[in-house]
């Protein structure tokens, strides 16, 4: 395996980063996570505008342009020979010393990228659905630095995760601070309720995920079925016809059991399904060629 950090490649035991690192020693940076699939990275742009976005909001430089960047994310795809992966693009704010004065961190930002094979949820839990419990820990509220940052600070969705673990189930919802549902640790959430689909608005306190926006497109294109946002609560989802979560890892996967209720018939509901088709068929028919040279004139 070669990792991309600051220009050059690395092997896997030989890529390291200092631990003056701000990245490391405060979780000051921020991340994506890119699937590529059939050699071809998918909605590239829309992670690198969101990375820019994330970027511009916690006062961090980006060291090189967006078109540099995704040269390089290219560039690590093709070295490791991948046509189905996962990317890992971290920038953190680099090295420092040990205050928390960004400013003293002089070098600029350090940015890695790392290319690997997928891991996913096996296939039967496309059908079958996923269990979700409700996490203690509430989502970060507007007034913090808002989830709709990238950051490296996943602390909180770490500790949700561990509590749906150790509920036996696969995700966890988060509430906001006025107890509507968020999102889940890693993933966002929507439900349908009489043939309506419904997700939380990004004042929620969301992840604007990717994968919710190819969602909402497809519902749109494909089931001529606009996805209404509006803040909800979990009761909403107790009693919905069908819940499904969309991410980069999971894709668009159904949940049918929330809090121990059953959702819907207690399987991958019709919408869910017929959705999870239409993302694959897309997902593997677009995105920016990994492999295909631009021919000469
Ligand atoms: N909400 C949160 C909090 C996330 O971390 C999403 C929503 C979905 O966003 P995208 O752009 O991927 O549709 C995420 C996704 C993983 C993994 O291994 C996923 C994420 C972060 C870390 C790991 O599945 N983010």
């Amino acid at each position: 395996m070669k990792i991309y950090i600051d220009g050059e490649y690395y092997d896997k035991d030989d890529a390291k980063v200092s631990v003056f690192d701000h990245g490391v020693l405060y979780g000051d940076g921020i991340f994506e996570g890119i699937r590529a699939y059939n050699g071809r990275i998918f909605r590239l742009e829309d992670h690198l505008l969101r990375l820019q976005d994330s970027a511009n909001s916690i006062l961090l430089k980006l060291p090189l342009s967006l078109k540099e960047i995704e040269k390089a994310i290219v560039e690590t795809v093709r070295l490791n020979g991948l046509k189905d992966a996962y990317i890992r693009l971290v920038v953190t704010r680099g090295v420092g010393d040990l205050g928390l004065d960004m400013r003293k961190c002089k070098g600029g930002a350090t940015l890695f990228i790392i290319a690997d094979k997928i891991e996913l949820y096996p296939d039967e839990f496309y059908e079958k659905g996923l269990t979700l419990v409700t996490s203690t820990i509430r989502q970060k509220g507007l007034d913090q630095v808002t989830p709709s940052v990238k950051s490296l600070n996943y602390l909180a969705n770490i500790m949700a995760r561990a509590e749906a673990t150790a509920a036996g189930a696969q995700e966890a919802i988060m509430l906001n601070s006025t107890g509507h549902v968020s999102e889940c640790t890693g993933d966002n959430i929507f439900f349908i309720k009489r043939g309506k689909i419904f997700t939380p608005p990004t004042s929620a306190g969301i992840l604007v995920g990717v994968t919710r926006q190819v969602a909402m497109e497809l519902c749109e294109s494909k089931l001529a079925n606009k996805v209404v946002e509006r803040n909800f609560p979990r009761y909403d989802l107790y009693s919905a016809d069908e819940v499904f979560l969309t991410g980069t890892g999971a894709e668009v996967i159904s949940a049918v059991k929330i809090d121990g209720r059953t959702i819907g018939k207690g399987v991958a509901g019709p919408v869910t399904r017929q959705l999870i088709k239409h993302f694959r068929e897309y997902a593997n028919s677009t995105g920016t060629p990994v492999y295909e040279t631009v021919k000469a004139k």
